[in-house]
């Protein structure tokens, strides 16, 4: 982790994730259990696969590449681990927009080094999808093309300083939320890479708080300004969940294979009662009218997201969504050079290690 440079005020949380790195440890700790038992050796040679398959994932073991898995868990795991890699690249993009703007040098330093670490989370998630069987050029040609989605949130603009601060505290903290449980997912690719994720992630979200933190004990301009973006980025950043449980297509199956943990609607509720407590120690208020404890279900009552408003948006009509793809596609078009380079520089060292082995 990294260092701790800001002391929560009386009453917050330690972990302005609300405690979710420590389920973090857990899932690295039963990642490692699970290695340490029995059945991870493969199946027996006449062992029928999908009963094995079925076997390991039940055990809460995990499916490694080498493993038989059914085409369409395979096909699930590529639209998803793709999907959150491409998101982590074009999410690099409203934040970028700061970076230059950041208000001091040390602003400018740490969102220097949250936009590279969205960059890393992008590698290690293609990274966690090339061990499917496509490759990172397949994926990344797919998203340009149109062909495969990233998420919603990164198609709002980020029209001030405190955009910066929401974004790590809503949408990183909605990030976590949603990503803690991929550490327990059954493909074990994706939930270590996960289990990285969330501890940088963790990092993000308490940037963004801190962020928003200075600026609701600042000045009147500096309470309105963190409060209009809380106003803006909330309701986005509750539809970053998905479709509500009767509409989500993919849960029921990828809760089956272990892949997701929880419903959309679960881990939503879940990031609206982490945010309410901590909105109050920022002193902002959550733009919801009907926002109210509900003692009987032990948890917050709210306004649901604009779920039309997501699916204009899934489909490409955002108010950034053409300008995040323009941006991506030119600097992909911009950067052909370097691989080429690359390309070029590895054939040569290839070509050495050939010569010096005969
Ligand atoms: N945006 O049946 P479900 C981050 C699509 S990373 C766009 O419920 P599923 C870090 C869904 O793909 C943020 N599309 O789907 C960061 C499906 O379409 P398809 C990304 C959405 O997969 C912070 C259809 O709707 N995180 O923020 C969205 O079971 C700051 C039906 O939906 C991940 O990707 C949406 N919001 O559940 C970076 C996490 N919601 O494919 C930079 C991993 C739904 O059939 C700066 N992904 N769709 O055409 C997941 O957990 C899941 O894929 C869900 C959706 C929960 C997103």
């Amino acid at each position: 982790m990294y260092g701790n440079d800001f002391s929560a005020p009386n009453g917050a949380p330690d972990d302005a994730s609300g405690g979710l790195l420590g389920e973090v440890e857990a899932a690295e700790a039963e990642l490692r259990a699970a290695a340490a038992r029995g059945r991870c050796v493969g199946p027996a040679p006449d062992e029928d696969l999908a009963a094995y398959f079925t076997e390991v994932v039940d055990a809460e073991q995990k499916i490694e590449p080498r493993d038989w898995m059914p085409d369409a868990y395979r096909r699930t795991l590529i639209r998803q681990i793709a999907q959150h890699a491409h998101s982590e690249i074009i999410g690099m993009q409203p934040e970028g927009n700061w970076i230059s703007r950041a208000p001091s040098l040390k602003r400018k330093a740490i969102l220097l080094a949250k936009v590279q670490d969205e960059a890393g989370h992008g590698l290690y998630l293609y990274a966690a999808a090339e061990t499917l069987g496509i490759s990172r050029d397949e994926l990344v040609q797919l998203l340009l093309d149109g062909r495969q989605k990233y998420s919603s949130i990164f198609n709002y603009p980020t029209l001030s300083w405190a955009d910066v601060g929401a974004i790590g505290w809503l949408v990183d903290g909605a990030a976590i939320v949603n990503q803690v449980p991929l550490c327990r997912c059954s493909y074990g690719p994706y939930a270590r890479a996960m289990i990285r994720v969330c501890k940088e992630e963790s990092f993000h979200q308490r940037q963004g708080y801190e962020i928003l933190h200075t600026l609701a004990h600042g000045t009147p301009a500096q309470q309105a300004m963190a409060q209009d973006a809380v106003d803006r980025w909330w309701y986005p950043s509750l539809a970053m969940f998905g479709p509500p449980d009767g509409d989500s297509t993919h849960s029921a199956q990828s809760m089956a294979w272990k892949i997701k943990r929880f419903s959309n609607d679960d881990l939503r509720q879940r990031f609206v009662d982490m945010c309410v407590q901590q909105a109050g120690i920022l002193g902002l208020r959550i733009p919801d009218e009907d926002l109210r404890w509900n003692d009987e279900r032990q948890a917050y009552d709210y306004t649901q997201p604009d779920y039309d408003e997501l699916m204009q948006v899934i489909s490409g009509n955002g108010p950034c969504n053409r300008e995040r793809m323009a941006h991506r596609r030119a600097a992909h078009a911009d950067g052909n050079w370097v691989r080429e380079a690359a390309a070029a520089y590895a054939a040569k060292r290839a070509g050495q290690k050939e010569t010096v082995a005969a």
